[in-house]
């Protein structure tokens, strides 16, 4: 992607009633000058003003401001072009853009890139328009708003600074060995060293609900035919979802879909019941089962209360549970058909006793799957922020060079103890987009929508 041409395209999602034709660049006012007119000329006198007129010939209503830099989003000149929704009226627009000369299209992500090329975000910031875009919970749009806002930006520069001054401490001993000048005690270094890794540590703990937030989780029901797993999967999504039926080995084929629950983005999964079976089809199904149960990081185990021995049953599966799922909540179900709810707790293993069919204890049922996603550290949601995959790489990357660093300080060995702070540096900075190869700029920003 060069960011000398001017760009244009689609800045809205299909469907609306307004669309609007972002254009950025050099060009941007002549390209806009020569496809929309109106009373008035955009231009300097009429800057940030939205103007009435028309796009094409005969002629269609469209509105039309103008940003002139470095005042808008991209920090470049650009014109924004509001005309009537609908997949047509947009196409002409932006056709009537594209043939004029000094315009393309803009590549995904690409008005966001030169955003962040222009310094009118850091690259924290400009991936958490990405969040913004994809984020399908509260929890998650309220975590890429904070982030986008500079919350993490301002956590990770805050680390930088203490590093920074940490290194050029160690390199003024270097400059000035043998004079008397005042110098903090190594043990004093020592202490802010550990003040640095500790907000670092905080970062690097913070991945784990920002995987929660940005990925979701996955949430397999599972059990034998009959225990009420398509009821729950129906009660969970509030709609008439899978097929329930008394009839053992309803489900065959796996059924996913996604939800939100308590803030949490999720994807459930309907299987076959797990039995053995001779029926073709049914074991096609139940292997399917196998592998959904394989692929999620919670498995809601439900238990029928009139089975022979659900325990035992719950046991064995505890037993072959896949090292990758984090945790089987065992669901006891249909206590609306059972007295007193006179059912067994199970060591080890939470348990929650509900009923799919009256909604009876569903919230208690929810609960327990929020301890479990954030495993007792709070309400991960509230986190001011939360790092994703590429942060946390580099976090790890500098805590290691944080040890050697201390390890130098106490020995004396300046050079060396600021040549691994500078290291650690280097690789917090990239979480900002201090240092940044292009490579990973078009990785970034190719997953961004065209328009963003
Ligand atoms: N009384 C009562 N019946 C329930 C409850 N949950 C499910 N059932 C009934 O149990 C039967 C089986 O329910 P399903 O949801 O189809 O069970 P399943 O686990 O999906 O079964 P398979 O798809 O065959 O594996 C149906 O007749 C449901 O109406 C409950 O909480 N209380
Ligand atoms: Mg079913």
């Amino acid at each position: 992607m060069n960011t000398v041409d001017t760009i244009a395209a689609v800045a809205t999602a299909p469907g609306g009633a307004i669309n609007i034709v972002r254009i950025s660049g050099d060009h941007a006012l002549d390209v806009a000058q020569k496809v929309w007119r109106g009373k008035k000329t955009l231009g300097k006198s009429t800057a940030r003003m939205m103007l009435y007129g028309l796009i094409g010939d005969p002629g269609e209503p469209a509105l039309a401001v103008y940003m002139p830099n470095p005042h808008s989003y991209t920090g470049e000149d650009v014109v924004e072009l509001q005309c009537h929704g609908g997949a047509a009226a947009v196409r002409r627009t932006l056709e009537a853009v594209l043939t004029q000369r000094n315009v393309r299209m803009a590549e995904p992500g690409e008005f966001t890139m030169r955003a962040f090329i222009n310094g009118k975000l850091d690259l924290a910031q400009a991936e958490a328009v990405g969040d913004v875009i994809n984020a399908s919970s509260e929890a998650t749009l309220d975590l890429a708003l904070r982030q986008l806002d500079g919350a993490l930006s301002q956590t990770v520069n805050d680390i930088r600074e203490q590093l920074l001054l940490l290194a050029s401490d160690c390199e003024s001993r270097l400059d000035f060995p043998d004079e008397e000048l005042e110098f903090d005690d190594a043990n004093i270094l020592i202490d802010r060293l550990e003040n640095a890794r500790q907000s670092l540590q905080k970062l690097i703990d913070s991945a784990h609900a920002g995987a929660v937030l940005r990925q979701g989780v996955r949430i397999t029901l599972a059990g034998k035919p009959n225990a009420g797993k398509s009821s729950l999967l129906n009660a969970l999504l509030g709609v008439d979802r899978a097929i329930v039926s008394s009839i053992p080995g309803t489900t065959r084929d796996t059924l996913a879909e996604n939800a939100v629950l308590r803030n949490i983005p999720v994807e459930i999964t309907d299987t076959a019941g797990l039995r053995d079976s001779d029926d073709e089809i049914e074991a096609l199904g139940i292997q399917r089962a196998k592998a959904a149960i394989r692929q999620s990081q919670i498995v809601f185990y439900l238990l029928d209360a009139s089975a022979d021995d659900p325990v035992q049953e719950l046991r064995e599966f505890e037993r072959n549970r896949p090292g990758n799922i984090q945790q089987t909540i065992a669901v006891w179900n249909k206590i609306d058909l059972v007295k007193n709810h006179l059912l067994p707790e199970i060591a080890d293993v939470k348990t929650v006793k509900i009923s799919a069919r009256t909604g009876e204890n569903l919230e208690l049922l929810l609960d327990a799957f929020e301890r479990s996603v954030w495993q007792g550290d709070g309400n991960g949601a509230d986190t001011p922020a939360a790092v994703n995959a590429r942060h946390l790489a580099l976090l790890q990357a500098a805590e290691v060079m944080l040890a050697p660093a201390a390890e130098e300080i106490s020995c004396g060995n300046w050079e060396l103890a600021s040549a691994n702070l500078r290291l650690a540096l280097v690789e917090v900075g990239k979480i900002v987009g201090e240092t940044v190869e292009p490579d990973l700029l078009d990785e970034i920003f190719s997953r961004f929508c065209i328009g963003k």
